[in-house]
């Protein structure tokens, strides 16, 4: 029986002891913080395991039964196999590409099956909650395609599907993408799917951020209307970081073209057997309670601060993230961010719709729960950590230090990878 061959802490220790003190460093800041980054999250013991193993040293380009180098048949075939398996069978999808490095190298592989240089596409604003990937001017998908920009409206913070259909009329847009990165509504897949037929367009969905939800079932799939979906599997979905690509039948074999050879070489299979535990995890009932979890504490952290006086935007948040407007409280999303960092809250700036500041100034702040509910903190939890971060940013340093205090009481009741404790820190919910 061979046994285990894996991270050994004590060899980093001795061959490189800045890297391991390093190691210990975030161990403890993600630790001893509360982790409210939306797009973060606490990957399991399993996943950590998987990743950290001798699949690392494995070349193994091509697709099961189909490589470019010998020694794949054993071993590799059959877990990227089970990973793709896995992915399908959580999604309901035709076909799953489950090699992507990240959710930008996913898109970039959407778009090389779909658009070619200087075409047409539709995608979200950056500023009102888009991604990179989706259009912005110094990004490839900027620069090498001619992206129209939908956004939300004024008065409700809410994505206008008739301005989105007046955009893909008035443009005709080979690809358009339904996801963002910043943007706490639902999106209404049937519409974007109708409006695609209308303009004869590739549907694609960016569900990096939300598709922990759809896997836990409290969020609308968007796999049954798109024709190509990429996510990361980082983020609400607890996994490595990385992506995968779930397609219909009709882009399976263009996707796969454009993943290998079209844009990476040698897939990762050490993080492939990391998304195929992350799903097998998501596929346990308790990652339905997650994911509800996840549900009630946001809305209870984005309802205190609403009480506080911030303005939510979009008026509230049907997803893992919210964004808080904190101008009302006579602040930049900067200064928020630094003040909660000071208090042993850490979030992002983010800028809000229509934002008067610029980017790395930005009005607002972008919260999420999806770290924070795996370490088992439930709603009443959340409720006191919006009055935390009320006083974080409304008080002053002495203030900060007596709530990073309370902070540091929180977080030991609920700890992120508990010491000594091999379990996952699902466990503690
Ligand atoms: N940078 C990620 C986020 O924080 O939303 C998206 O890729």
């Amino acid at each position: 029986m061979t046994t285990f061959w894996g991270p050994d802490f004590d060899s980093l220790r001795a061959t490189d002891p800045e890297v391991a003190d390093g190691l210990l460093a975030e161990l403890e800041r993600q630790r001893s913080g509360l982790q409210l980054i939306a797009s973060e999250n606490f990957a399991s013991p399993a996943v950590l395991a998987a990743q950290g193993s001798v699949l690392t040293n494995k070349y193994a380009e091509g697709y099961p039964g189909k490589r470019y180098y010998g020694g794949c048949e054993e071993v590799i075939d059959p877990l990227e196999q089970l990973a793709i398996d896995r992915a399908k069978q959580v999604f309901g999808a035709d076909h799953a590409n489950v090699q992507p490095h990240s959710g930008a190298s996913a898109n970039i592989a959407a778009y090389f099956a779909t658009v070619k240089p200087g075409e047409k596409v539709l995608a979200m604003s950056l500023p009102h909650g888009g991604h990179l990937t989706h259009g912005m001017a110094i990004n490839f998908s900027g620069k090498w395609f001619d992206v129209a920009s939908y956004g939300v409206r004024e008065d409700t913070e809410v994505i206008d599907m008739d301005q989105v259909r007046s955009l893909a009329l008035e443009h005709r847009p080979k690809l358009i993408i339904a996801g963002w990165s910043a943007y706490s509504r639902q999106l209404d897949f049937e519409a974007f799917r109708s409006i695609a037929d209308e303009v004869d367009a590739v549907l694609m969905c960016d569900a990096a951020h939300f598709i922990g939800l759809v896997a836990g079932g409290v969020h609308t799939s968007p796999v049954p209307y798109c024709d190509i979906v990429t996510f990361t599997t980082h983020k609400t979905l607890r996994g490595p970081r990385g992506a995968i690509i779930l397609a219909n039948e009709r882009w399976a074999k263009a996707i796969d073209k454009a993943v290998f050879p079209g844009t990476q070489g040698g897939p990762l299979e050490h993080v492939i057997a990391a998304k195929a535990v992350a799903l097998k995890e998501a596929m346990e009932p308790s990652f339905k309670e997650y994911a509800q979890r996840i549900l009630d504490d946001v809305r209870a952290l984005a309802d205190g601060l609403g009480e506080r006086g911030y303005r939510v935007i979009a008026g509230g948040t049907d997803t893992h993230l919210f964004l808080a407007d904190v101008t009302t409280k006579g602040l930049t999303g900067a200064e928020a961010e630094a003040r909660c960092d000071a208090a042993g809250i850490v979030l992002n700036k983010n800028a809000i719709p229509f934002d008067t500041n610029p980017p790395a100034v930005a009005s607002g702040i972008r919260a999420g729960t999806s770290g924070v509910a795996t370490q088992g903190m439930g709603p009443a939890e959340l409720s006191e950590v919006a009055g935390l971060i009320d006083r974080a940013l409304t008080g002053d340093d002495a203030e900060r230090r007596a709530v990073r205090a309370e902070v540091t009481d929180l977080v030991a009741r609920f700890p992120a990878y508990p010491e000594g404790g091999a379990g996952s820190p699902d466990q503690a919910g």
